[in-house]
């Protein structure tokens, strides 16, 4: 499939999505968003994928929904446009998907790389919520899940100050969970993803159910939802032959069924 706005290939059991508008630093307009959605769906479909990874440039991972399609919007027009909806379609894969970041992740890219379920990046990474200086506040999410993943001090300097966090200041509180140099960043991310899809299938579905739940569920709710999945992976072939492979010390070999 051939998009306007953003390359795919695969590498192994990896489908790779790199953000490509490079004159407009990545920033989301409907297309992309639509496109990404699009690719992110397939690889979620495809029986021969089993992590995906989204990337920009080195200069921008992307700076934000795009400003110029949105600057003469209406709020009826903001709200019954697809942008959120697309948005929960990251939310919504049931693999797991690796956001690789350098450069500008600001504003909706920065919600987009926390979308993710992982975050590596570069030396060179920036996050940051903006959307203050231009009179508005972040809605993909920034509010929420940057604050349950960096705290409310940091939290509300990004969304009320334009505070930026550097890469390491976004590994220190707990953003991203790697930061490499920036000529390594997409190996980097490419390698977390080749392990993830070497994994046991279904129990890599459901660890990342089971750790997203406890952002969006109480404690109990969480545990319970934790217990019965791992109890529904005692039906599962890969648990048979992943005991008695460790038993036989030899390598498991996974059929993800
Ligand atoms: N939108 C459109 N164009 C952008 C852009 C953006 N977000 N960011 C950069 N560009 C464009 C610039 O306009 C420029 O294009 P030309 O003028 O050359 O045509 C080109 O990319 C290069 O940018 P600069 O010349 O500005 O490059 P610099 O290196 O000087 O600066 C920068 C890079 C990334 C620091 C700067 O461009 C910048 O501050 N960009 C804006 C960052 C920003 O404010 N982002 C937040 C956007 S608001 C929604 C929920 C959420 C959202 C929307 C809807 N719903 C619930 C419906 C999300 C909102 C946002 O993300």
């Amino acid at each position: 499939m051939t998009y306007e706005t953003i390359l795919t290939e695969t590498r192994d059991r990896v489908g790779l999505i790199t953000l490509n508008r490079p004159k407009a630093m990545n920033a989301l307009n409907g297309t992309l968003l639509t496109e990404l959605i699009d690719a992110l769906t397939a690889f979620d479909a495809d029986e021969n994928i089993g992590a995906i990874v989204v990337t920009g440039s080195d200069r921008a991972f992307a700076a934000g929904a795009d400003i110029k399609a949105m600057a003469s919007a209406s709020a009826v027009e903001m709200l019954t446009g697809s942008f959120v909806e697309l948005f929960d379609g990251i939310r919504k894969a049931r693999k797991p998907v690796i956001a690789a970041v350098s450069g500008y992740a600001l504003g909706g890219g920065c919600e987009l790389a926390m979308s993710c379920d992982m975050i590596v990046a570069s030396e060179t990474a920036k996050f940051g919520q903006p959307e203050i200086t231009i009179g508005v506040i972040p809605g993909a999410g920034g509010t929420q899940r940057l604050t349950r993943a960096v705290g409310k001090a940091i939290a509300m300097e990004m969304v009320l100050n334009n505070r930026t966090l550097s890469a390491q200041e976004a590994q220190q509180f707990g953003l991203v969970n790697r930061v490499v140099p920036t000529e390594r960043y997409l190996d980097e991310a490419l390698m977390l993803a080749a392990d993830v899809a070497s994994r046991a299938p279904l129990a890599v579905r459901l660890g990342k159910e089971s750790v997203n739940k406890a952002f969006e569920t109480s404690l109990a709710e969480g545990l319970e939802f934790e217990r019965r999945a791992f109890y529904f992976l005692f039906a599962t072939d890969d648990q048979k032959e992943g005991m008695a492979a460790f038993v036989e010390k030899r390598k498991p070999k996974w059929k993800g069924k």
